[in-house]
Formats: C-alpha cells, sequence, structure tokens
C-alpha cells in the first residue's frame, strides 16, 4: 500500500500549521471514500498474512471483499489485548520478521508485554502523523524540541524523535528524568518546544520555580502532553507554570504509538488521523456503537498498516467523538479527553469512580499542590478510599484547626461529585512521589473478595 508523504507546510486558521494540509483539510466524503479503498487493502493484508484473521473471519463468515460500505465495519471482529498477548511476541504480524525495521513493546506490568512491529513504510507514516501533531502546535522547522519521553521499547521517545526530524526540527533526545539538566538544556540551547507527559511538565514547573525561575525565563513555546489521562485544570497548570501553550497528544502501542490524535491551538479535543485510523465509540457492556457526543470505549481499524494491521482494536479508554467542524480548519473528527480507562475506572462500594473526577476537584483548589494519589483498601468488606493532597508551605503553616476546616472542605467537595465518602490526608510539600514518565495516580490495595 503506498503512503503519500508530500509534505507542504501550511497555516491553520488557529495559529498553528498544516503537515499535510490535502490530507488534513480533506473535504468529509473524499475521506471516506479514501478510509473505505484503505480498509478493505487493511482487509486483504490481515486476511491474507495474519492466521489469527483468517480465522476470527472466517469463523464470522466475513470476507475481505463483502466490506463495500464503512458501516461494514461493524461486522469485523474485535481485537483485544489478550488476543495480542497470546500471539507475543510476532504472531500478529503481517509481514516476516526480516521485512518489519523496529519493534516495540508496550509496558505490560504482568504478563507478556504486547509487541508492535513496523514496516519502512509505517515508520515514515508514523513521523507524518508526528509532524502534524507538532506543526498544529505552531512548531516549523528551525525548532528545538527537548524530547522528555522515554526512550526504549516506549513509543513515546523515538515517536516524537523520527516526527521532529521529519518536520525539520532540532532534536535533543534527553529521554526523562534529571531534572536539574532538563532545566540546564532547555535554557542553554534554546529549546521551544517540550515533549513529556502532564505530570513530568507539571514536575519540571515546580522545579524551575523552585530555582526561582519565572516563565518568561523559560524558552518553551509549545509542549505535547499524552501518554496518561489529564484534565483542562491542569493544563492551566502547566500553561501558567512553563509559561507555554500545553496540548494533548494521545496514541497507544498497539496503534503504533503516539500520533492516533492530536490536538490544534484551539485546545478543545483531539482531531483523529483518521486518514490513517478508522474511529468507532461503543458501549462497552453492549458492544454497539455510540453516535458522536456519547461517551463510550474507542475502538481502532488500523488503516494503513503494513506490518501489523489491527481490526477494531478495543483501547479501553473512554471519551466521546466530536463531529462539529473545529475552527482550525481541519475536517477530521475529534476524540474529547479520554476520562480513564474502562479497566481502571475503580469501583468503590459499587460506585464507579474516575481518578480524573478527583482530579478535577483538587485542581480547583488553589491551595492543593498538582501532585496526588488516591489510595483504596479494604477495610472488612468495605472498601475504603483516601486521597493524598500535597499543599502549600502557606497552609502547613496555618494552625490544626485551619487545616483541619480545610481538609473537611475538600473531602466535601469530592463528595458533591462522587456521592460517596473519601477520607482526604494532607501531606507536607514534596512528600507524594513524584515520576518521570507516566504519574502512579492510584495505588489499589485491595485484593480480591
Ligand atoms: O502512551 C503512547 C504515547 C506516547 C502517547 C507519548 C502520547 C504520548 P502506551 O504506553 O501503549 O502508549 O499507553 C497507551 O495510555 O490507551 C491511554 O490509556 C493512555 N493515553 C495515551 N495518551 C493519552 C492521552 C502511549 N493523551 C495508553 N490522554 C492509552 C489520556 C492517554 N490517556
Amino acid at each position: 500500500m503506498s503512503v503519500s508523504t508530500e509534505e507542504h507546510l501550511g497555516r491553520d486558521a488557529a495559529g498553528g500549521l498544516t503537515w499535510q494540509p490535502a490530507a488534513e483539510t480533506m473535504p468529509r466524503e473524499e475521506l471516506r471514500a479514501l478510509q473505505l479503498e484503505r480498509l478493505q487493502a487493511t482487509l486483504e493484508n490481515a486476511y491474507e498474512n495474519v492466521p489469527f484473521y483468517r480465522k476470527k473471519m472466517d469463523e464470522l463468515g466475513v470476507e475481505p471483499g463483502d466490506v463495500t460500505g464503512l458501516d461494514a465495519v461493524s461486522s469485523l471482529p474485535f481485537t483485544t489485548k489478550i488476543d495480542l498477548r497470546d500471539h507475543y511476541p510476532f504472531g500478529m504480524f503481517a509481514r516476516p520478521r526480516d521485512r518489519v525495521v523496529r519493534v516495540h513493546a508496550s509496558s505490560g506490568t504482568t504478563g507478556n508485554p504486547t509487541t508492535v512491529g513496523y514496516t519502512r513504510a509505517d515508520i515514515d507514516t508514523w513521523g507524518d502523523l508526528i509532524a502534524r501533531t507538532l506543526a498544529a502546535g505552531g512548531v516549523a522547522p528551525g525548532d528545538l524540541l527537548q524530547n522528555a519521553y522515554g526512550y526504549g521499547l516506549f513509543t513515546g521517545g523515538l515517536g516524537l524523535h523520527f516526527g521532529a526530524e521529519r518536520l525539520g526540527c532540532t532534536v535533543v533526545p534527553i529521554s526523562g528524568g534529571n531534572t536539574e539538566r532538563q532545566l540546564k538544556i532547555m535554557r542553554d540551547f534554546g529549546a521551544t518546544a517540550l515533549s513529556c507527559t502532564p505530570s513530568y511538565a507539571m514536575y519540571l514547573a515546580d522545579a524551575a520555580r523552585d530555582r526561582g525561575l519565572r516563565p518568561e525565563d523559560l524558552p518553551v513555546r509549545v509542549g505535547f502532553h499524552g501518554a496518561e489521562p489529564w484534565t483542562n485544570e491542569l493544563r492551566t497548570q502547566i500553561e501558567s507554570g512553563l509559561g507555554e501553550h500545553a496540548l494533548d497528544i494521545y496514541g497507544l502501542s498497539e496503534m503504533g504509538g503516539p500520533g492516533v490524535a492530536f490536538e490544534c491551538l484551539c485546545k478543545g479535543g483531539m482531531h483523529i488521523n483518521e486518514d490513517h485510523y478508522l474511529a468507532e465509540v461503543i458501549d462497552p457492556e453492549t458492544l454497539r456503537p455510540l453516535p458522536p457526543g456519547e461517551i463510550g470505549e474507542l475502538v481502532f481499524t488500523t488503516l494503513s498498516r503494513e506490518a501489523q494491521p489491527l481490526l477494531r482494536y478495543r483501547t479501553r479508554d473512554l471519551c466521546a467523538l466530536i463531529a462539529e467542524p473545529c475552527a482550525c480548519g481541519r475536517t477530521s473528527v475529534r476524540m474529547s479527553k479520554p476520562i480513564g480507562r474502562s479497566d481502571d475506572m475503580l469501583i468503590i462500594r459499587g460506585v464507579n469512580v474516575f481518578p480524573s473526577q478527583i482530579e478535577e476537584v483538587l485542581m480547583s483548589i488553589p491551595a492543593i499542590e498538582p501532585h496526588y494519589q488516591i489510595v483504596v483498601d479494604r477495610k472488612g468488606y468495605l472498601d475504603v478510599i483516601e486521597v493524598w493532597v500535597e499543599v502549600g508551605e502557606d497552609l502547613f503553616a496555618e494552625t490544626m484547626g485551619d487545616l483541619e476546616r480545610f481538609q473537611k472542605s475538600v473531602q466535601a467537595q469530592i463528595y458533591n461529585v462522587l456521592n460517596i465518602q473519601v477520607a482526604v490526608k494532607l501531606k507536607e510539600p514534596k512528600t507524594i512521589q513524584r515520576s518521570e514518565g507516566k504519574a502512579v495516580r492510584v495505588v489499589d490495595r485491595r485484593t480480591a473478595l
């Protein structure tokens, strides 16, 4: 399958740039025709080259030629992380291993990781999608990107790296960690763009403030933060701490890594690269498709991947599709910020709780620092939830009575949103563990009943 790599940088209507304007602003009719053509080629590739898919499709009685419209996607089989694990390491590849130029893997906490393979063309496409992402934030050839995503099997580091080089940036492959050095390099080299997780961006902002650096002392104009859920409240804090536009970037290893969707400077949801990924949102219980605007589980079918086509991959991420046109001029459908994952949703005494709901409350309280941890435990048969929050030096110097009143008011605000009682524990400044990569927001100490 040939993948166009024509590059003609253009301007979008939100103050950013387009890397492949023709693809990014393609009329929807044309886009749907392209999606169908690519879906058919993907089905051929999967059916002919991946025994898992041949078996699944035979069982369902579907042949690649049966798919003559995009709606027929709902007749195709789903793919889950378990399927990928079962075919570890290379059983889901549609190309012989010696045609695969790169392998990444996702960080599984238990069991086998899931592996992802790329042909040369897959790597080039990925580079284009990241170039689109950076350009949308106004990054142009000649900008200097400090890439603080982890390098290695994780797709963040190398993904951003290749895309930034493709765009023509100077890339500093600093990887995560060593905050002192990050701040020094940022200023000495004059980094105009930054890529790292939102929790690490916040950590850098704090570290800069502690060293007496003001946002205007930092040269970074725009940051690309993703790989974990974060709220608009946290965005505001990062933006004022680093003096940058903080943009969201979404992806997952199974789809090839970051660059599946990205935000433009309108900051109103992430544009899905629909010429390369067919998106659906489904009800995770009934598995039926949901209309735009309704929150459900995001499901993707790859449309151009050669080495590892995936059909209807269940991401477990919960969000809604936004079909209204965006002011930036891109024609793609957007996805709202994922509110969490259907599988890391906590069920506390029967109530579904998403860590992001707690984050929203905490971030709206000025005296609370943007570092927190949610600790879930079980006392007898009852789930108990503690929210550890760090408070600023000023508040910590108050009297016990003041602290207690403050703690009760935070508890009440969380109760208003969740309708369950949580115990808020106020922690001294800098005592909650920081992360250089994805933040550990939830510690679940419960064992199965
Ligand atoms: O996190 C890829 C990535 C790297 C994305 C750098 C963005 C930037 P995985 O390690 O496979 O891949 O984790 C994928 O992380 O299913 C989501 O649950 C979560 N995730 C990724 N981006 C976002 C985001 C990379 N912007 C899993 N908002 C996904 C919320 C995100 N969650």
